[in-house]
């Protein structure tokens, strides 16, 4: 073993033997050394993104897979742990109009180097599952199943509205426009209507939302709460507001029946008005009628109609001058167009009632319409110059200024109300889903090709099975002017499968969350170029343990929730969920600095740039540039983004200080769901650590070598106290850690280590065998202990010390066990009260019987400071706990 530790001699070593030793290619069924089956476990990083390099987000979610795979393989689990690239989407077509590179190239380019990071990690994967969504034997997948998936009715063509940038001639991502105008030319972005592909998510959403509420215990309660809230229940009435107004062409609209939904049906008598949806067909025809109506809408629909555009907006809305008819006053109730209705949710139609909803309240007040109290609670005062919260409430109060539904209930009330929507045939109690149909077809070149081939005669066609897969040219190179795909005639150009005439493919392709939606499986059939999945699939999942962004918390889980559950109903597979436990773990933080500049923009400067000022008590409130000594501003602390300038690059550290040493410090520094901020004083403090640890075996290496492994503690008689205090630290963290590890606490594994370590630097033990026996013992738990963690560094002193010779490899040592008669501690302390009062502690053997406690405590000298010459009445003693001396 050397003097010195040098972390990229022994990175290198370390991992070229493993690579050499395919050490960690894993196979279904595995056996253990006495011939049975080991347990599996499936632990898997969500899969990232080709940007070009790693950051410290992805090397906090590796490694925090990677420990856990390490331990589990320990303790004897058949562990999975493989990796891919999420390699379609819009950067690489950003990239290539950019720099005039192909995404092709690019993304296989980023992937090359990425991967080259992660084995400087020194991470645990197999590589021999790698997926690449990019590889025409993994899309061909998605193309197979979208085509069962059509078969089934599952998916389905139907018109879609989308942003369309006149100048580009290109639709756009709801992220590429900005303030309602296209990213790259600017230009005003319009709404059009074309055809794509649907799947029918809509059709789970009950079994989703079951399996959320009841099933996902192994989930962090946030992720199905937003879970919850997207997937939207409603339960409410749904009802018809006749009317007779016509179109320009005499029809009728809609049947004379404005459908809306309400949670509130109770408060119908508080109706003082109704509101649409901009795109609502009374809307149409009230801009028709009225320049200035359609000149509000077209206003109301730029940018985006979607919820979140809406949250952001005012308040807005135009009368129309059209009006329908109360179900039950048989009054006229006037109907607006609102910009907060949306079409896409319910009927596109509201009935208003602002004395109960918050939104109609404010709109009401906006525009002078009547505001109606229908509910009372408690005879609050209410006023209807300002809302209050207590107008919302559905549970406590009682009708008023309803008419025949006075004094009921709000529940009672909408019971009655519904009954008299069934028997008039106006309506009925109805639930009402806030999830909408997966719109898949995005229109652009960087993607799953769609398996459609659209025919003069016969129209949009499937490609048979055997004709896939449509594989993707890969040479095209995007310039912002919309799909290249339309423009390659080799792409286009094709026969109908249906008929055999010239016919043209379909250039739309997939949205990458498909992609995303059922990889994992993947890894698990790996290279079957006969299946999507075989029976390896049914061996590994359901996926024991998903580790990711809660950025990913809604679409990315509930999609491939989704996709699952549509894969078991074609036989696919043998379960209901694909992630038993997720987590989510915390985003990497650091300070941010910055100054406006002289054109009123920001620069930020990286924490590496400045020097802090700190005020007395050692805050930052400052900072100066190191290059020229200016002052910037401290803006605190938030995630590293590029953006922000604030980034650390993960490359530098491993380059500079190891792999082990960014391990550890990202491990040590917070536990795995909580943010983690970024400090050069912690990461200095995890080399020191590393290099603690390799100078104390160094030192030690001939006790820990003559020591014995199988040593029988239990028969060793008059230990020296020394050794028992080491061996009961030993266990007892080891205890500790064994617990931590479980519930993925491995901040407070490395803490362990460390005290272990000061105990180990600290303990002077007597010379001879004994204690040889008690330090290897230490060594080789705290090895075994920090492996997982920092796997480096305790190979190769594992291997140097020769305990190789004994438990094998560490990748596969056993783990080591508590030895439960060493944690049995040969003293305790006792608190010391008099009168009651806590005044100190004393310390007694382990076995000490009443009398010699007493005697002891009696002998203290607090007992007699304390009680000032008075005579001690009696002693009370709570064995373990305490004595209490009275007098
Ligand atoms: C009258 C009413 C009175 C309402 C009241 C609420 C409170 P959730 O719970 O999210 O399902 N609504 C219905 N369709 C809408 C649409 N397309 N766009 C915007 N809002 C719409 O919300 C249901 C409530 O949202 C419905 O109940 C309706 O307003 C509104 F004191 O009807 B309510
Ligand atoms: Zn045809």
């Amino acid at each position: 073993m050397q003097e010195q530790y040098h972390s990229s001699v022994v990175e290198k070593e370390a991992q070229k033997i493993w690579r050499e030793q395919d050490v960690y290619r894993v196979v279904e069924g595995a056996k253990n050394a006495d011939g049975e089956e080991k347990p599996k476990y499936y632990a898997c990083s969500m899969l990232p993104y080709p940007s070009g390099k790693l950051h410290m987000g992805h090397v906090r979610n590796y490694t925090i897979n990677d420990v856990m795979t390490r331990q589990l393989r320990m303790r004897g689990y058949n562990v999975l742990m493989p990796m891919g690239w999420d390699a379609f989407g819009m950067p690489a077509e950003n990239a290539a109009i950019k720099s005039k590179v192909p995404p092709a190239k690019w993304t296989y380019d980023n992937i090359a180097y990425m991967k080259k990071q992660m084995n400087s990690m020194g991470l645990a994967i197999d590589w021999s599952r790698e997926m690449c969504a990019c590889d025409p034997q993994y899309y061909r997948w998605n193309q197979w199943l979208f085509l069962k998936m059509l078969d089934k009715g599952i998916a389905y063509r139907k018109t879609q509205t989308v942003n369309w940038d006149p100048v580009d001639q290109t639709v756009l991502a709801n992220e590429q426009v900005i303030e309602g105008r296209g990213w790259r030319s600017g230009a005003l972005v319009e709404k059009r209507e074309i055809p794509g592909y649907y799947l029918r998510i809509t059709d789970y959403a009950e079994e989703l939302l079951d399996y959320t509420q009841n099933h996902l215990e192994g989930w962090p309660e946030r992720v199905r709460l937003m879970q919850e809230n997207w997937i939207g229940r409603s339960e409410g009435v749904r009802f018809a507001f006749t009317h007779d107004i016509h179109d320009a062409d005499d029809q009728l609209i809609q049947d004379g029946r404005m459908y809306v939904f309400t949670t509130r049906a109770d408060t119908i008598m508080g109706v003082t008005f109704c509101a649409v949806a901009p795109e609502h067909p009374i809307a149409t025809e009230a801009a028709r009628r009225d320049k200035k109506v359609a000149a509000f809408i077209k206003e109301a629909i730029k940018g985006g109609t979607s919820e979140a555009d809406l949250a952001t907006k005012d308040k807005e809305g135009i009368a129309t001058g059209l009006y329908v008819t109360h179900p039950i006053t048989g009054q006229q109730i006037e109907v607006w167009v609102g910009n907060y209705v949306l079409m896409t949710y319910g009927d596109g139609a509201v009935m208003a009632v602002p004395g109960h909803d918050e939104r109609d309240f404010a709109f009401a007040l906006k525009y002078k319409l009547p505001i109606i109290q229908v509910v009372d609670i408690n005879g609050q005062s209410y006023s209807d110059q300002e809302w209050q919260d207590w107008y919302g409430d559905k549970e406590n109060g009682k009708l008023i200024n309803s008419a025949q539904y006075d004094g009921l209930s709000s529940s009672e009330a909408i019971d009655k109300v519904a009954h008299f929507m069934v028997e008039k045939q106006l309506g009925e109690k109805k639930v009402t889903w806030r999830i909408r149909d997966w719109g898949i077809s995005r229109q652009r070149y960087w993607g799953t090709p769609i398996p459609i081939i659209h025919c003069p005669d016969c129209g949009p066609v499937p490609v048979p099975e055997k004709a896939l897969p449509v594989v993707l040219p890969e040479h095209l190179i995007p310039d912002g002017s919309g799909n290249p795909l339309n423009k390659c005639e080799e792409f286009l150009h094709t026969q109908c499968p249906s008929c055999g005439a010239d016919a043209r493919r379909e250039t739309d392709t997939m949205d990458t969350f498909v992609d995303s939606s059922w990889y994992f499986m993947r890894y698990a059939s790996a290279n079957n170029n006969e299946a999507m999945v075989d029976e390896r699939n049914n061996y590994w999942m359901p996926m024991d343990q998903y580790i990711g962004g809660i950025e990913h918390a809604v679409m990315h889980l509930l999609y491939a929730r989704f996709w699952t559950k549509a894969m078991r109903d074609m036989g696919l597979l043998n379960y209901d969920e694909p992630f038993v436990k997720l987590l989510c773990q915390g985003m990497v933080l650091n300070h941010i600095y910055s100054r406006r500049n002289e054109l009123g923009g920001i620069e930020y400067f990286a924490p590496s740039e400045v020097d802090n000022i700190l005020d007395s008590k050692g805050n930052i409130i400052g900072a100066k540039l190191k290059a020229d000594g200016s002052e910037i501003q401290y803006n605190g602390i938030g995630t590293m983004s590029k953006s922000k300038n604030n980034g650390i690059d993960p490359q530098q550290l491993i380059d500079q200080m190891g792999a082990d040493t960014a391990r550890l410090f990202v491990m040590f520094t917070s536990p795995p769901e909580q943010t983690l901020e970024w400090s050069g004083s912690g990461v200095d403090g995890s080399n020191r650590f590393l290099r603690r640890l390799w100078s104390y075996c160094f030192k030690h290496q001939e006790q820990i070598r003559q020591g014995q492994d199988n040593f029988d503690w239990s028969s060793a008689e008059g230990l020296d106290k020394a050794i028992r205090d080491l061996r009961l630290e030993t266990h007892a963290l080891l205890k500790q850690a064994n617990y931590d590890y479980n519930r993925i606490q491995y901040n407070t594994v490395v803490s362990a280590n460390m005290k272990l370590l000061n105990v180990l630097e600290a303990t002077k033990l007597p010379e001879g065998d004994v204690a040889n026996h008690a330090i290897r013992e230490s060594v080789s738990i705290m090895l075994r202990m920090l492996y997982p963690v920092v796997p480096h560094i305790t190979w190769y002193i594992w291997r140097e010390l020769g305990f190789v010779d004994v438990y094998g490899d560490l990748l596969d040592a056993p783990w080591p066990e508590v030895d439960e008669n060493a944690l049995i501690a040969d003293e305790v302390e006792l608190v010391l009260q008099v009168n009651g009062k806590l005044r100190g502690a004393i310390t007694i053997p382990n076995d000490a019987d009443k009398e010699y406690i007493e005697a002891t405590a009696r002998a203290h000298e607090a007992v007699e400071r304390f009680l000032d010459g008075r005579p001690i009445k009696r002693v009370i003693i709570v064995p373990g706990r305490l004595v209490n001396v009275v007098g």
